[in-house]
């Protein structure tokens, strides 16, 4: 009993200090609070192999997973360090005092930290150590009474025991409320209200899609609610744009600084365009296409002057995270762009508020560069970025997939007319036609939604009289220039899955 309750003296310490350390984030640093700094920290030192199970494992909860691990050792070594209260004070808070320190070295760790990010960890630290002394002795007091059970003690023993119990739920209490109000802080900021200037190159009326038409398939724009969200972060950075800029530097002939206005100034362009995550796994829905408003890189890199030399445009985002383009691809006269809308509104905090790199035909970890700051003209030999140093393909165009959205695999349908439908992509090269192929059979053309380009996928459908019975349903998609999917199977790693989707259904 007595270890049990200066074990949870250590974890309520902990927790005091997490909560305040929180709080303290989220009036000054969101990014800074303890629980997401170490979390950070261990995405950034996970090995690559590690890192893609966790996301294949797991999906976006990955990072639910991920914080949870944190917490669960977190409490593991914070029960420790209340053992060791028992025996010797001191060891205690020497342990905790570790822990705290591995927080703030995390804080600091991250690439735009300064000093204000060491705030949390101190806070964190001036609530978790008088709590730890404080319910320790409590802890002692109630210890040294005798056991309820022993009928000659007094009253006064099981006092001592309830000082402890309310001390302890007093702090617990307290902590939640403290965590609670950080977490509304950090939240609590107003999304600034960008008016977005008209585009000088604007998209046609997008056509009508045929999601009217084939129930289940996806919606020829992915609203932005339901993009797939996909990058390094815990906390979504939250950019002040006025005090933003991007900045071009590198191997150019003038430095340019710019500011949003200075952005917005120039001539814009509006595009159609579908992204893919270099994860995405066939079949899956790492993958959608928005309407995005932006500046032409091309314009932009002309205005600071490209010397000879570069191969690469290595980019990073306002927390130091870098991707890098190939130049020869970003400059070919693709519609590269940096992008500060999407669907008619300004980008969301998740999307890369205030501007985003994007590059048609690379999936996003070599060209969507979100939080955008800086531009840096140089080489691979000289330079790499996040991806690449952890061995990644440098050049990744995406790879034709086509994907079968309904009926969904596994799933159970009445028999009689039906469809099978979904969505196939090939940025930059264009989707020339779609095939599916039923249990096996020779593969049949299907019907294709709307052109909107070749950076834009491509809706299809095939209508099907389903027989009873359980039914095998492949797709495969031919780019325009006459290059069919590939059957061979790859796993994301180094540059992209492919191979070709295959459910089964069961027809009743
Ligand atoms: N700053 C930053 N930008 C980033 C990433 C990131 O981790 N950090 N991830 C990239 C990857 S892997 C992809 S697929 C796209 C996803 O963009 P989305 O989240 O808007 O869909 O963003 C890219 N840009
Ligand atoms: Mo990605």
């Amino acid at each position: 009993m007595t270890r049990v309750r200066y074990a949870l003296t250590g974890v309520l310490a902990a927790l005091a200090g997490m909560a305040v350390g929180h709080l303290v984030a989220g009036l000054f640093r969101p990014a800074a609070s303890p629980v997401l700094t170490i979390g950070s920290t261990v995405i950034d030192l996970t090995p690559t192999p590690v890192k893609q199970w966790a996301i294949e494992q797991f999906g976006t909860a990955d990072k639910v997973i991920l914080q949870t691990s944190v917490i669960v050792g977190t409490v593991a070594l914070a029960a420790l360090a209340g053992i060791l209260t028992q025996r010797n004070r001191f060891l205690g808070i020497w342990l905790l005092t570790g822990l705290v320190a591995l927080a703030g070295i995390a804080a600091l760790a991250r690439p735009s930290a300064d000093a204000l990010d060491t705030l949390p960890a101190l806070a964190a630290l001036a609530a978790g150590i008088p709590t730890l002394i404080w319910l320790s002795q409590l802890a002692a007091t109630a210890s040294r009474d005798p056991d309820p059970e022993d009928r000659s003690s007094g009253p006064g023993g099981s006092a001592s025991r309830r000082g402890f119990l309310l001390g302890s739920v007093g702090v617990a209490v307290g902590s939640v409320a403290v965590a609670a109000i950080g977490q509304v802080r950090a939240g609590a900021r107003a999304i600034t209200n960008v008016v977005l200037p008209k585009p000088s190159s604007p998209a046609g009326p997008l056509p009508t899609g045929l999601e009217g038409t084939v129930k289940g398939i996806s919606e020829i724009q992915t609203p932005t609610k339901s993009f797939y969200r996909v990058d390094t972060n815990l906390t979504v950075p939250q950019v002040d744009v006025d005090s933003w800029s991007l900045t071009i530097d590198g191997m150019v002939d003038k430095e340019l600084n710019l500011t949003f206005a200075d952005l917005t100034a120039m001539p814009l362009i509006e595009r159609d365009i579908t992204l893919t995550c270099v994860s995405n796994e066939v079949g899956g829905g790492y993958v959608g296409a928005a309407r995005w408003l932006g500046v032409r890189l091309d314009d932009l890199l002309d205005r600071a002057g490209v010397k000879p030399g570069p191969d690469q445009i290595l980019s990073t985002a306002v927390d130091g995270f870098t991707i890098s383009t190939p130049l020869a691809v970003a400059r070919d006269g693709r519609d590269a762009m940096v992008a500060i809308g999407m669907n008619g509104a300004s980008l969301s905090d998740v999307h890369g508020f205030p501007a985003r790199l994007l590059v048609p035909g690379l999936y996003g970890f070599v060209g969507a560069t979100k939080w955008l700051t800086r531009l840096t003209l140089t080489t691979y030999g000289e330079r790499q970025a996040y991806w690449t140093q952890r061995k990644w393909a440098t050049d990744a165009p995406t790879k034709t997939s086509a994907r079968i959205d309904t009926p969904a695999p596994l799933a159970r349908i009445a028999a009689g007319p039906t469809a099978i439908g979904g969505v196939a992509w090939a940025q930059h090269r264009g989707v020339a036609e779609v095939e599916v192929s039923i249990d096996g059979g020779d593969w049949r053309p299907v019907t294709l939604g709307p052109d909107v380009g070749i950076d834009y996928w491509r809706q299809w459908y095939l209508p099907w009289e389903a027989t009873p019975g359980v039914h095998r349903l492949a797709v495969r998609a031919l780019d325009r220039t006459g290059v069919l999917q590939t059957s061979d199977r790859a796993t994301p790693f180094p540059d992209g899955s492919s191979g070709i989707q295959e459910i089964a259904v069961t027809v009743e």
